[in-house]
């Protein structure tokens, strides 16, 4: 069995959470995750408070375990929902894509335990010092918004600036990658892509099997550009993406908004030509769909035989 401090303190039979993927998950999904005892999150995305707090409310129907919300943002409704999550009396939030600053001292007062998704040392440093629970350290083979490092660079370094503890994501996708992110110094993993092909993942059936189908090198980021990279499956949209990207005639405002609404229709309506399809670099290691137990299950004893297998090689 694998315990680490947080599964107590988080309320939760196993160290790993689902990544807070706009579109796809859901209260179905997150429900599903928490019920095989990971940490199942709630994206919050782009929702406003009304379709976040229904959200909420159907996990809570599916669920008596803990759950998180994710809170993005960029979100042009990230103040409502940081006011939302309180008031649903959620007790863990995520954050990604920027500081969540602003919002911590109201979210802690709440005695909501706070954890931001973190690029960096510096950025890992400042939540600690904010009051943040713990910190998820993402590198860059994560799908969606990414920064600069990779897993592999950015968990160990994270691990050394602060003593909260950290969740390694970015590159995980079974027993072996968790069995690294410990070796590295994590006490958790947070896994986005895996769960993509969960059967309680309600994403339109063409990106499952994008994900099903996609080959090692078959991520691209885009938007480089605009300061913020998002790494998704290449297809028409991406190539296209490309090339005005490194076509000056077009402005950033113009690039921007090629990629509205991209993911919805994806996600949504199985466009995955045309939309923007977003997974990580470990796409290609799924093979089958499976339910949420199954992939919990499967990754921990897989995990718990790679650490132990490992001790062969100390003398
Ligand atoms: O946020 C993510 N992944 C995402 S967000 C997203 S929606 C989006 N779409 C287009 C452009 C931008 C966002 C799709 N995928 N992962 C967590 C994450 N957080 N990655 C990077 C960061 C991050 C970046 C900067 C966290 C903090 C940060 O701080 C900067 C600051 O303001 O101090």
């Amino acid at each position: 069995m694998i315990k680490t401090d947080i599964c107590e303190a988080l309320g939760i039979e196993y160290p790993i959470f689902q990544g807070g993927m706009a579109w796809l998950a859901n209260a179905s999904l997150a429900a599903a995750v928490s019920n095989a005892g990971g940490l199942g999150i709630i994206a919050a995305m782009n929702s406003n408070s009304e379709q976040l707090k229904v959200e909420i409310r159907k996990a809570r129907e599916l669920t008596d375990k803990p759950f998180a919300v994710n809170i993005m943002l960029m979100s042009p409704f990230a103040k409502e929902v940081a006011q939302t999550v309180i008031e649903e009396g959620i007790k863990v939030i995520t954050t990604g894509a920027g500081s969540p600053s602003k919002y911590m001292a109201a979210w802690l007062e709440a005695g909501i335990k706070v954890i931001p998704v973190v690029p960096s040392t510096a950025i890992a440093r400042k939540m600690e010092r904010d009051g943040a629970f713990a910190v998820v350290a993402e590198g860059g083979e994560s799908g969606g918004h990414v920064g600069e490092l990779s897993t592999m660079a950015l968990v160990p370094q994270v691990c050394d600036a602060v003593k909260i503890p950290v969740i390694a994501a970015g590159g995980i996708a079974d027993g072996r990658g968790v069995a690294a992110a410990f070796s590295l110094g994590a006490q958790g993993v947070q896994l986005g892509t895996r769960f993509i092909t969960a059967k309680e993942c309600t994403v339109h059936q063409n990106y499952k099997d994008r994900v099903l189908n996609a080959r090692d090198i078959d991520t691209v980021l885009t938007g480089k550009r605009l300061g913020h990279p998002v790494r998704s499956l290449k297809n028409r949209f991406t190539r296209g993406y490309l090339e005005k990207e490194y076509d000056s005639s077009y402005t950033n405002e113009q690039l921007e908004q090629l990629g509205v609404g991209k993911l919805r229709i994806a996600a949504l309506d199985g466009d995955v030509v045309e939309g923007c399809v977003i997974a990580g670099q470990v796409a290609s290691m799924i093979k089958c769909e499976q339910t949420c137990a199954e992939i919990i299950t499967e990754i921990f004893a897989e995990a718990e035989k790679v650490l132990k297998d490992n001790l062969r090689w100390v003398k």
